[in-house]
C-alpha cells in the first residue's frame, strides 16, 4: 500500500489544494507557522489527534496528525473548524464584574479575587460551608478535574461539588459499577472492527462521534451485522442490517425481551455464567413474562424485528454492544444500561478478542473527569467519599485530617433545587453552562437570580455567565497542558500551543490563586501540570481507576496509555476482564434483574406527542464555542423540530412552518423539519441553543434515582401550529440532519 502523505505540502502536491486537509486560512493562515503542536480536539470523547498551527501566539489553522492511532488524521466538521474559536472577538480578555444597571465592566484580577473571597467567606460564615456550592465540567483535563475535587473539599470545604457529567455519563457509570465494579468501556475500538454483530443503542454515531464510524465500516467490510436502536432513522441506521425504531423510553423492555429469547433458545454461555457471574436466576426470572407481543406493545417495534435482533445476537460468536445518551438520559437510565449488560453477560462476550461492551463517553474528558473526584460522592481514583478507608487514604495524600473532609453533597440539578429552597446561597462554576444544558431551564434561571453571589470561570460570556456577579476570564483547551482520557480509556496528552490572550489566565492558575487567598496555598503548590498529575497518580493508586503507572513520558512515547495501569512497568489495559477478575466485592460480574417501567411523564390527551432531544453534527453541547464559528452555524443555524409527515399532516404542518411546542414546563417556537426518518408519535429537537431557542425550556427535571441524570430523552408535549413560516435563514438551510 502506498504510504500516506503526511505534510500539507505533500497532500497538496498529491491531491490538489481543494482536497480535505488543505491548510485552512484563519488568522495568519497563509504564513508559515512558527510551530506545529501535536494535541487533541477540544470537543468530544473521541479526542482525535490533531496538530495545531501556531503563528505569533495565535492558532492559525491545523494539520492532520496521521500517526495518532485512533483517528489517523481523520476529523469531523467540528474538529476541522475548532481552531477558529481561538481568535474569536467575543473571547473574554479580562475578568468582568456585573454593575447594576450597566451590565458588565472589566475589573482587575485583584478586585475580582478579593470580591470573590470576601463573598465566599461572608456566605459561609452566615449560612454554613455547604451553602457555597461548586459546579464544574469535563471538557477540563484530568489535572484540572483532580484539582477542582481537592479545591472544593480542601479550600472551599464544601460538600456541594458536582459536574456536568451528571447530565451525561452517570447512568452508564452507575450501571457499570453495579455490574463490573469499574466504570470504563471494556475495550479499545480495535475490537469493534472484527465483531460479528454490533448493536448500537441510542447513539447517533455518525453525527456525535463521526470518526468512530470508520471502525463500524471496517466491521461491515469484515461482514458484521449492524443493529441500530433509535426512534430516528439516523445516518448509521440507513445502512444497518436492522433498524429498531424504538419509542423513547422503551429500551429496557426491548433488552428484557431479547434476554428472554436468548434463554428460550439456550443461546447462553453456561460456563461463563456459572464461573464468573452472579444473579443470573433472579435476572431471568424477572423477564419470564416478557414475550414478543408484550415487547411490541412496550417498545413500538414490530415483534419480528425484535426476534431477528435477538437471533442475530444469540447466534453470533463475537459481538460488541455500544450505547450512549439515547438509553442513558432517562429516569431509568441505569436500568437501561443494566439490561444491555445482561445481554452481554448471558452470552459471555466480554474480555475476549472482538467481544466488547461499552458506553460511548460524550465529552472530551468525560472518562477521566469522572474518575478523579469531580462528583459529589467521589474521591480520586473513583473512590467513594462515604467509605472511611477511602477517605483516610485521600486525606493523607492531601495532608488534611479526615474529619475535616466534607461528606457527600448534592448532584447538579439537586443543587438548583437547593438554591430554590434557600439552602445554597453562593455558587462558583467552571466549564459548565447549566442555563442551556440543564432541564426545565426557566427553573434554572430563577435559581441563578436567587443566588447572593455567583462567580463563573469561562472563556466566553455564556448564557449562564450573564447571571454571574463576576466572570473570571479562563483558558481554552489549547492554552494549558494536561492529560485527558478518551472514550476508550486511553490517557492522552494535551499540549499547550499558546498562552491565554490579554489578561485571561489559565484555569489552573485561577484555581491556585483562589486556594491561596482561601488560606491553603501550601496544598496547591504546583509548578507544572505534571506536578498535579504526579499527585493524581498517587491519589488514584489502589483505586479502581488506577493511574499510578502512567507518566507523561509514557503517554507521549506510546501515544496514550489505557488505565488501569497500576505500576510503572505495566503497559496499560486496552481490553478489560481478560483475567475474569471483576472489581465487584465478590469478584464476579453481576447480572441485575430489570423489570420494565414507563418514563416519568407519558403522553396523554393533553400532551399527546413524545418529545425527545439530542444533537446535530455541527454543534457542540451548549454551543458556546460552535455557535461562534461561522461555517458550523451555516450548517445548522437554529434548532428545527423533526416531525414525521403523518404527524405533520394531522396538525396541518408543512416543512418550515413555525410550530409552538408546549410542555408542562414551558413553550417555544421551532420551524418544522418534516422528515420520514422519525417515528410518527415522536418529535426531536436539538438542544445546543439558549434563550427562546432552548429545547430545555420544555424538558423535565425528573431524575434517575441512582445516577440522578435528568430525563432529557422523553417527555410529553403538545404541538400548536402558529400559522407562521420560518425565516429565510432556516428555509435555505442546506444541511438536513434527518433527510
Ligand atoms: N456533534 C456533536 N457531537 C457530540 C456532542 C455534541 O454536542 N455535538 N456532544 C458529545 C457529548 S457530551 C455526548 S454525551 C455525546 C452524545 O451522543 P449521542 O448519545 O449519540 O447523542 P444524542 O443526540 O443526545 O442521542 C443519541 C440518539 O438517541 C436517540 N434517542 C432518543 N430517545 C431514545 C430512546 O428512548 N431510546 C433510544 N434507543 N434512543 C433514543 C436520538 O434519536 C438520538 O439519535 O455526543 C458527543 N458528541
Ligand atoms: N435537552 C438536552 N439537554 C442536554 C442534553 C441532551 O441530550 N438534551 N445533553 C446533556 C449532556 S450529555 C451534556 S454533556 C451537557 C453539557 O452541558 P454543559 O456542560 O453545560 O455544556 P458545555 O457547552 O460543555 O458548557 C461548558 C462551558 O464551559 C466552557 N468551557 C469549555 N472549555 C473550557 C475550559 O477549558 N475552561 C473553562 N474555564 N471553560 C470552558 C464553555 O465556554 C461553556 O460555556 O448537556 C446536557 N443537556
Ligand atoms: S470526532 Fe470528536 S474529537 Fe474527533 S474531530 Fe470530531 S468533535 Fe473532535
Ligand atoms: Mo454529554
Amino acid at each position: 500500500m502506498a504510504k500516506l502523505p503526511v505534510s500539507v505540502d505533500q497532500i497538496i502536491e498529491k491531491y490538489g489544494p481543494h482536497k480535505a486537509y488543505a491548510p485552512k486560512a484563519g488568522f495568519y493562515g497563509s504564513h508559515e507557522p512558527d510551530k506545529l503542536v501535536k494535541t487533541h480536539c477540544c470537543y468530544c470523547g473521541m479526542q482525535c489527534g490533531i496538530q495545531l498551527k501556531v503563528k505569533d501566539n495565535k492558532i492559525a489553522g491545523f494539520e492532520p496528525w496521521m500517526e495518532f492511532p485512533f483517528n489517523e488524521g481523520r476529523l469531523c466538521p467540528k474538529g476541522v473548524e475548532r481552531y477558529l474559536q481561538n481568535n474569536h472577538p467575543d473571547r473574554l480578555l479580562d475578568p468582568i464584574a456585573r454593575v447594576e444597571g450597566k451590565g458588565f465592566e472589566p475589573v482587575t484580577w485583584d478586585y475580582a479575587m478579593n470580591k470573590t473571597i470576601s463573598e465566599i467567606e461572608r456566605i459561609q460564615a452566615k449560612y454554613g460551608r455547604d451553602a457555597f456550592a461548586m459546579l464544574s465540567g469535563v471538557s477540563l483535563t484530568n489535572e484540572k478535574s483532580y484539582m477542582i475535587g481537592k479545591f472544593a473539599r480542601v479550600a472551599l470545604k464544601t460538600a456541594n461539588l458536582d459536574y456536568n457529567g451528571r447530565l451525561c455519563m452517570v447512568s452508564a457509570g452507575g450501571g457499570n459499577k453495579k455490574a463490573f465494579g469499574l466504570d470504563r468501556s471494556s475495550n479499545s475500538w480495535a475490537d469493534l472492527a472484527h465483531a460479528e454483530v454490533i448493536i448500537v443503542a441510542g447513539a447517533n454515531i455518525s453525527e456525535t462521534f463521526p470518526t468512530l464510524t470508520h471502525y463500524i465500516w471496517q466491521a461491515r467490510d469484515n461482514g458484521a451485522k449492524l443493529i441500530v436502536v433509535d426512534p430516528r432513522v439516523i445516518p448509521l441506521a440507513r445502512t444497518a442490517d436492522l433498524h429498531l425504531p424504538i419509542r423513547p423510553g422503551g429500551d429496557s423492555a426491548l433488552f428484557a425481551a431479547m434476554l428472554k429469547i436468548l434463554v428460550d433458545n439456550d443461546w447462553l454461555d453456561h460456563d461463563f455464567i456459572e464461573s464468573y457471574t452472579s444473579g443470573f436466576q433472579e435476572t431471568i426470572d424477572a423477564v419470564k413474562d416478557y414475550d414478543l407481543d408484550w415487547a411490541e406493545e412496550h417498545t413500538g417495534i414490530p415483534k419480528q424485528k425484535i426476534l431477528e435482533a435477538a437471533t442475530l445476537w444469540g447466534k453470533a460468536k463475537t459481538s460488541f454492544l455500544l450505547h450512549a445518551r439515547g438509553i442513558e438520559h432517562h429516569t431509568k437510565g441505569v436500568e437501561n444500561v443494566l439490561s444491555c449488560i445482561n445481554l452481554v453477560l448471558a452470552t459471555g462476550r466480554i474480555g475476549k478478542p472482538y467481544c466488547g461492551y461499552g458506553t460511548i463517553t460524550g465529552q472530551g474528558n468525560g472518562q477521566g473527569g469522572r474518575e478523579h473526584g469531580h462528583k459529589c460522592d467521589q474521591l480520586p481514583g473513583n473512590r467513594d467519599i462515604t467509605n472511611p478507608e477511602h477517605r483516610q487514604y485521600i486525606a493523607e495524600v492531601w495532608g488534611i485530617d479526615e474529619k475535616d473532609m466534607p461528606g457527600k453533597g448534592l448532584t447538579a440539578y439537586e443543587q438548583i433545587e437547593a438554591i430554590h429552597r434557600g439552602e445554597i446561597k453562593g455558587l462558583i462554576s467552571i466549564c459548565f453552562n447549566p442555563l442551556v444544558s440543564l432541564p426545565n431551564n426557566n427553573f434554572v434561571r430563577e435559581a441563578l437570580e436567587k443566588l447572593e453571589f455567583y462567580i463563573c470561570i469561562d472563556s466566553f460570556l455564556s448564557e449562564t455567565a450573564r447571571h454571574a456577579d463576576i466572570v473570571l476570564a479562563g483558558s481554552l483547551h489549547e492554552e494549558e497542558e494536561g492529560t485527558v482520557t478518551t472514550a476508550e480509556g486511553r490517557v492522552v496528552k494535551i499540549n499547550e500551543a499558546i498562552t491565554p490572550p490579554g489578561n485571561a489566565r489559565r484555569d489552573g492558575q485561577i484555581l491556585m490563586e483562589l486556594a491561596k487567598r482561601l488560606g491553603v496555598e501550601n496544598k496547591f503548590n504546583y509548578a507544572t501540570s505534571e506536578d498535579i498529575f504526579n499527585e493524581l497518580r498517587v491519589a488514584s493508586k489502589g483505586g479502581t481507576a488506577d493511574y499510578f503507572g502512567i507518566t507523561y513520558q509514557k503517554v507521549v512515547d506510546n501515544m496514550g496509555i489505557f488505565w488501569p495501569c497500576p505500576s510503572l512497568d505495566h503497559p496499560g489495559t486496552p481490553r478489560l476482564w481478560e483475567d475474569r477478575k471483576f472489581k465487584t466485592p465478590d469478584g464476579k460480574a453481576h447480572f441485575n434483574p430489570v423489570r420494565y417501567r414507563p418514563a416519568s411523564e407519558v403522553t396523554d390527551k393533553d400532551y399527546p406527542v413524545v418529545l425527545t432531544t439530542g444533537r446535530v453534527v455541527s454543534q457542540y453541547l451548549s454551543g458556546t464555542s460552535t455557535r461562534r464559528i461561522g461555517k458550523l452555524v451555516d450548517q445548522y443555524p437554529e434548532p428545527l423540530l423533526e416531525i414525521h409527515p403523518k404527524l405533520a399532516f394531522q396538525y396541518g404542518i408543512k416543512d418550515r412552518d413555525l410550530i409552538t411546542v408546549k410542555t408542562r414546563r414551558g413553550e417555544a417556537e421551532f420551524p418544522a423539519q418534516v422528515v420520514e426518518t422519525i417515528r410518527a408519535d415522536t418529535v426531536f429537537i436539538p438542544y445546543h441553543w439558549g434563550g427562546v431557542h432552548a429545547a430545555n425550556q420544555l424538558t423535565i427535571g425528573n431524575l434517575d434515582p441512582i445516577s440522578k441524570i435528568p430525563e432529557f430523552k422523553v417527555c410529553a408535549c403538545q404541538l400548536i401550529p402558529t400559522g407562521k413560516v420560518a425565516s429565510a435563514l432556516t428555509t435555505k438551510n442546506a444541511y438536513q440532519s434527518g433527510v
